[in-house]
Parts: C-alpha cells; structure tokens; sequence
C-alpha cells in the first residue's frame, strides 16, 4: 500500500490528510500524523473515496441532444466537446460582445482553478464572474479590505477570547476551526456566542447572547456603544491609526444598549458584560462568520467587526487578528488573474456594480495604488472575493437581457441554480441561454439543464498547490493519489481548452498542472514535486505583527477606514448603521434562515452517498414546540414552509434549541435518485431553498447587493396528504 499526502476539498476547509492507495486507487483517507493536522479529518472526509467511485459519477463529456433539459444526451469527446463549445462561445462574443459570457464557481474553483478562469475571462474582455464566496468569506475578505487593507485571520494559539457572531464549528462541520475553538478553550479562553438557537457552540460558551436573527449589526454597534463610552477602547490606536473616529463615535451615539436591545432581543445587561468582556479580556479574535455575509446589514456588520478588532487593539498583534500579506516566494492568484488586462470599458460593464459596487471592479478601485504600496501588488484577490460581478443583476442579465444580453453560461464546480437566491429568477436565466457549459462530478440540478456536462477530476486525483485562499502566508501541497477515471479532467485542464479555443495560448503557456506549478513555485528554487516531498506546509518568512507601523494600511487614507472614504465617493453612507427589518406581516408572520449545515454533507452536494445518507435522509425544518403547537404542526410531518418567492417541503423536527417564531431551512436539498430533467430537476423544485431566498433591494444588502437568508418573513402551510 501506498500512502499520499494530500488536501481534501469535500468541504472548503482543506485539510491536510493521507490517502491509502491500492492498485491505482484511494481506497481509504486517514488524517495526517503532522502535529497541526492530526486531529483534522470528518466524515465527508472519510467517506469521500465512495462518493468518487460511485456509480453516479459523470465519467465522459456529454453533449445535450433533446431540448434543454429533457435529459437525452450523447456522450461525446473532450476534442469535439471543445471545439464546438468554441465555436458557439466565439459566436455569442462577436454577436454580442466578451459580456454575454458569463462564468460562476465555488469555493472548490478558489482552490482549484487558481485564478485561471479569472485570467482568461479577463483577457477575453468578460467582466462578468460570480461565486458563492459572494456570500461566503469572498464578500468579508472584500469589505474587509476596504476598511484596513486585508483580511485577517486569527490567532487561536494565544488568544483570550472567542466570539462567534452564529458561526457553529462542530466535529463534523469544520473540523479545524472547531478544533481551534476547542483548544483555545481548554487553555483558559473565553467563549462568547452570538446565536438565535442555543446552538452546540452556545452549549459550551462563557456567555450566549440570543439575539433575534439578522440583527448582527445592530449588536455590534450595541457593543461599539458600552465600548466607547465606557473608554474601553485603544485611544492610542484610535488617535494614530484610525480616519474619521469623532464621526464614527457620533453614529456608535446613536446606538444606545437600550435601543440594541430592543432591536436585538437581548437583556441590555447581558450586551454590556460580553462587550466589556471582548474589549477588557482580550487579546480576543472574531473569527470571520458565514452569518453576517448572508444578511440585509451585511456591509456595516463586517465593517463593525472590523472596527471592534481595531479599536480595541487586536489588529496584527499576538492573539488577535494577524494581517499577514502575500507569500513572497509564490506567484499570488491575483497577479496569475491578470485583472490589469481587462480594458477600463469593459471593467465598467460589470453587472451589478453601478447599484451594488461594494466588491466590483469600481468599489475596489480605490485600493489599487494602496494595495500596491502596502502588499505589492496592484491586486489583491483574497479568497476570490474581489473585482465580482454582482449574482442577482447578472442572472437578471441572463434572463431578461436587461441592461444587456448575457448569453453564454459557464459553471464550474458549482450547483448555480440551488446555490443563490431567488432559483425561479436563475433558472429562467439558465433556461435562456444560447450556451450553457457545467464542469462538474455529478448530474446537479443545474448540470440537468446545460448544453455540455464536463467531467471533472477530484481532489486525489490532481496535484494542488492551496495557497490558504491567499489569507494567510503558508503554502500546502497535496500530491496526485490516482489518476483520474474515464474522461476525467482538471479545472486546469478545462480552462488550458478554453484558452486554446480563444486564442490565447500564449498567455497560457503552461503544457501541464505541474509546469504550471512549477511557474508558481520558482522563487523557491524547487519544482513541485520536490516542494511536496520537502514540506507538509511552507510558511513564508515576512514579519509577523504590526506591520502597519511601517508602511500604514493598504487604505487610500492610510489608515483604518472607520469612515469609509470608498463607500463615501461611491455614494453610500460612511458610517456603519443599522437598516431595520421590515415590520411583521400578516401574511408571512414567522422568519427563516438556511443554514445549520448538516455535518453529513457539504452544501448541495454527497446526498448520493448511502452511509451517509443514511445518517440523514430527508430535509428537516427546525422549530419549536410552542411555534408547532400554534401552527399545528406534529414532530415528522411534512409541511411546506412559504415565503413571498417560493416554498419547499420539509419534515419537521421540534427542537428545544429553537427560539420562537424562527424556522430554520435547510441548505441546498436534492435527491439524486430522483427523476432528472426540467420540471423535476431531482428534487430541486421540492427542496431546495433557493426557492424561498429573496432578492429584491429589501432582501439585499445595498452596498454589496448580496442576499439577505437569514430573517425571511415566512410561513407554515399544511400539505395535502
Ligand atoms: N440559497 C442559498 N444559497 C447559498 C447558501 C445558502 O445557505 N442558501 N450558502 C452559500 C454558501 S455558505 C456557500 S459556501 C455556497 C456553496 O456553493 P458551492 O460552492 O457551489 O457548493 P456546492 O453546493 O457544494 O456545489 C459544488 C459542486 O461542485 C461539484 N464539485 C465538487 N468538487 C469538484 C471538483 O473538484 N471539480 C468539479 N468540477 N466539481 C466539483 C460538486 O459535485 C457540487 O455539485 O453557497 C452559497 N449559496
Ligand atoms: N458538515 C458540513 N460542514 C460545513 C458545511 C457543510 O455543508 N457541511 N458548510 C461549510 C460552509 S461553506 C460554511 S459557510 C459553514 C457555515 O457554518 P456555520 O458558520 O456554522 O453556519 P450554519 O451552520 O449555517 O449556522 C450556524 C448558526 O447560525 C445561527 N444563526 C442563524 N441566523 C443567525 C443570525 O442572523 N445571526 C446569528 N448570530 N446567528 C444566526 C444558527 O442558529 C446556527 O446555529 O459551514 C461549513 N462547514
Ligand atoms: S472538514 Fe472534512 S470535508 Fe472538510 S476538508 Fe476536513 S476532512 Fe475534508
Ligand atoms: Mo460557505
């Protein structure tokens, strides 16, 4: 038996895992034995060698031949897939110019494409790429860096104090981040959660502040208020380091705990003491949280965050929030995008970014000569989440060609049609599309409706290089376990074809993943495959903490932006605020969120997996005893839970975790044995929640235009029998 080290991507925490191999195949995963990795393994990881062997895996290219979404397909090779995929996609960019193109992915493309999609993209003239880190990390790293320049990641090992604003690590959800909490806990650090459900993390805390759902903002501007005028504050930091302070502390004025906890539903008291807790036990980290990227408030919440770690004193110092920069020995993902090729014109075609600039080519314009100054690159891409189109305005492209037709659809590693919001409006945009082309493993609800299935290889089947999402200056190798089965190929691979088929291979001159990675790694003086030999992970050598005393944040002022002088020229309010919710409704008298991932499976995906499907077979909603009683629902039965957008049925599951009045729905919900084609989409059309996200302007967050899925009035109706 043979024995790999490599990174799993089931989940988009990357791991550092081994994998047994047994004549050409993983047969098994185990974790590594490397003392910062050992205890990191879950079971998608375990099971993931079944889920790659099984039968469902999409092997060949396969070419639509009935109508969209009828199902009938011929399977074809890669040669005459992309040949005629070229053909078709240099049609649609003449007729109707490099913006009818446009390309959405995942987090698994931030680990697996390595920028190359971006790149060609960008030299082809399309502005026009979205993802799911628009509502996952990608949007904070963005915002983020419009207040102090980067994104920071925090340091477990010394911290004092952990505040989860909803994010819910568990052994099967995260299992590094959940491991860090962990430890940190044991060594004597404080645990402050911030979560409607007295959720697993809520279990284990300090303090548990139950905060009604999609108020994270207002509760830091609670916070912000007892810290400020208690004093508890680095007035140092806050007079050196910081622009616009006094207006920022007129705007925490008019937040004061009373009115937080009104807004919220928190006992004032309560506020105060895990306010004065962050700020008086520090050092403490608020590790980025999912929950405030995926809410109305979104922009000010991470924002709040922002200036919380900041004034406090937590920003690049031990046991806080380390601002760490560019590894200097690897070609960054952001320079292998090219974005500087992408002509000014074209830049201002981006859709979205006139109404929701926040992390578009134009909100992030201003922090190009900072950037460079600072981290020595013009851009900085950090976890994919800058220079996006915005995804409600292009599928309202795609479907109803409106400010302009968007005709050519590419989906990598990604379940578009389940994985935003408002599935009615993404699938008549998929529906009208001249080209739609899906990278994919398996027959998705989405790959269901495209003109060209292309399999994908998985994650111990190619040589990775992760680059921690360009977060934090350490570089991790995962070796080829196997080769891949069948027709088989890489993101790499994909995008090299594309290329080719546009004409750009001189700007893609690598022959191979490998050279490619070569091309990365050459200030190291080493090839890849004596990178993986030498190193589990390569940290890069660069300062550690307070790097801003020498060259200032990568901010047009230089400093940290409490008062965003970005936001400012773009039109929108400088100061964090709180946006209320809507007033409740007759109609629609309860809220939902989606989220609480199911440890079994990671988003849309491993449904098909029978040891784990068995753990978890249908769709559950979560609500309360005192909510069931009043709507009359009985523990498992199915019910449809409605919102203004949609409805999707669900079995019920009464909870003691679960407040009043809030129904949790459950991400990304399909069945893959059930029948596949438009209509029926496996499930998609009973489950998926992407049926209930709103995304009209009261649902989105105004500066980033991302929705808001957490607090969506809704209802609870009776299914026929
Ligand atoms: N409505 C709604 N939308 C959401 C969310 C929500 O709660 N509700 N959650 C958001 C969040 S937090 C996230 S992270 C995103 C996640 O959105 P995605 O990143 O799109 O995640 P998945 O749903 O897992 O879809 C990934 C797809 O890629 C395929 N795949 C896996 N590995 C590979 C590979 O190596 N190569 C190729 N070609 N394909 C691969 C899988 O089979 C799967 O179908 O969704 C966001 N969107
Ligand atoms: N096994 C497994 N692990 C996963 C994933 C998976 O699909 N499967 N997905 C991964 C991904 S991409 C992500 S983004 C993370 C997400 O993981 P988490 O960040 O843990 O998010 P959730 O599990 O969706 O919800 C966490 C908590 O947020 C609470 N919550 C709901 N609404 C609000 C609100 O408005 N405010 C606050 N403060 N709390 C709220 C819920 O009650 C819940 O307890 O999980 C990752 N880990
Ligand atoms: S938490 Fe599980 S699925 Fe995610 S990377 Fe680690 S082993 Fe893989
Ligand atoms: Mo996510």
């Amino acid at each position: 038996m043979e024995e790999k080290r490599v990174i799993c991507a089931s989940c988009d925490i990357a791991c550092s895992v081994v994998a047994q191999v047994e004549e050409g195949r993983v047969v098994k995963v185990r974790s590594s034995r490397n003392p910062l990795f050992r205890d990191n393994i879950c079971m998608k990881g375990i099971y993931a060698p079944k889920g790659f062997a099984h039968p469902n895996r999409i092997l060949e290219p396969l070419k639509r031949v009935g109508e969209r979404g009828s199902g009938e397909w011929q399977i074809v090779s890669w040669e005459t897939a992309m040949a005629d995929i070229g053909e078709r996609l240099r049609g649609i960019i003449e007729r109707h110019g490099p913006e009818a193109w446009a390309v959405s992915t995942s987090q698994w493309n931030t680990s697996t494409d390595y920028g190359l999609g971006r790149r060609v993209m960008n030299l082809a003239g399309s502005p026009n790429w979205i993802s799911g880190v628009s509502l996952c990390a990608g949007n904070t790293a963005a915002v983020n860096r419009m207040t102090y320049g980067w994104f920071p990641w925090p340091d477990y090992t010394q911290t004092n104090c952990i505040v989860l604003f909803g994010h819910n690590p568990r052994r099967h959800s995260w299992t590094p981040i959940y491991n860090n909490i962990r430890r940190a806990q044991k060594r004597g650090a404080k645990l402050i959660v911030l979560d409607p459900r007295r959720s697993e993390n809520a279990e284990l805390a300090d303090l548990w502040l139950p905060l009604k759902a999609g108020t994270d903002a207002a509760m830091c501007l609670g916070w912000l208020n007892v810290i400020l005028e208690e004093g508890l504050h680095d007035e140092d930091f806050a007079a050196r380091w910081t622009h616009g302070f006094e207006a920022f502390r007129e705007r925490i004025r008019e937040y004061p705990v009373e009115r937080v906890a009104k807004i919220t539903g928190v006992d004032a008291e309560l506020i105060r003491k895990a306010a004065r807790t962050y700020a008086t036990n520090g050092p403490s980290v608020i590790p980025w949280t999912p929950i405030t990227d995926q809410q109305r408030n979104s922009t000010s919440a991470i924002r709040l965050h922002c200036a919380l770690r900041a004034l406090c004193g937590y920003l690049d110092v031990p046991g806080g929030e380390t601002l760490q920069g560019f590894n200097p020995n690897i070609v960054p993902e952001s320079a292998i995008e090219l974005h500087g090729a992408l002509s000014g014109a074209q830049r201002a075609k981006q859709l979205g970014a006139d109404h929701h600039p926040a992390f578009t080519y134009r909100g992030t314009a201003a922090l190009k000569e900072p950037t460079r100054r600072v981290w020595g690159h013009e851009y900085a891409n950090l976890i994919t989440g800058s220079y996006m189109a915005v995804p409600p305005a292009v599928f309202q492209a795609m479907a109803h060609a409106d400010p302009y037709p968007v005709k050519a659809f590419f989906v990598l590693g990604n379940n578009a049609l389940m994985s935003y919001a408002n599935m009615h409006l993404i699938h008549k945009a998929i529906m009208n599309q001249e080209l739609v082309v899906v990278h994919e493993q398996f027959m998705t609800p989405t790959a269901q409706l495209a003109d060209y299935i292309l399999p994908g290889d998985a994650w111990t089947e190619r040589p990775w290089l992760h680059d921690a999402w360009g977060w934090m200056a350490q570089v991790r190798p995962s070796e080829q376990a196997m080769q891949p089965p069948g027709e088989c190929r890489s993101t790499f691979e994909f995008w090299r074809l594309v290329a080719i088929q546009l004409g750009l291979q001189e700007q893609f001159p690598w022959a191979s993943i490998e050279e490619f990675h070569n091309y990365r790694l050459k200030a190291t003086g080493l090839t890849f495959e004596e990178f993986a030999a030498r190193y589990d992970v390569y940290f890069a050598g660069t300062e550690k903490f307070k790097k801003y005393e020498k060259t200032g944040f990568a901010t047009p002022t230089g400093k940290v932006e409490l008062h965003s002088t970005i936001l400012e020229d773009l039109g929108f309010n400088p100061l964090p605020y709180y946006r209320e919710e809507p007033p409740p409704n007759a109609e629609f008298p309860l809220a939902l969120f989606t989220g609480v991932r199911e440890q079994e499976y990671f988003q849309t995906g491993h449904r098909h997996i029978p040891e784990l499907r068995r753990r978890k077979p249908e769709p559950e909603m979560y609500l309360s005893a005192a909510t069931a009683q009043r709507w009359g629902v009985e523990q498992d039965e199915w019910v449809a839970v409605r919102s203004k957008t949609g409805s999707v049925k669900l079995r019920a599951n009464i909870r003691d975790d679960m407040p009043e009045n809030l129904i949790r729905v459950p991400h990304g919900w399909w069945k893959p044995e059930m029948p596949q084609g438009v209509g029926k989409l496996s499930g998609a059309w009973d489950y998926a929640d992407a049926q209930v996200c709103p995304d009209d302007e009261d649902f989105l967050d105004r500066e980033q235009g991302i929705p808001h899925l957490k607090g969506i009035p809704c209802r609870i109706d009776k299914l026929a029998a």
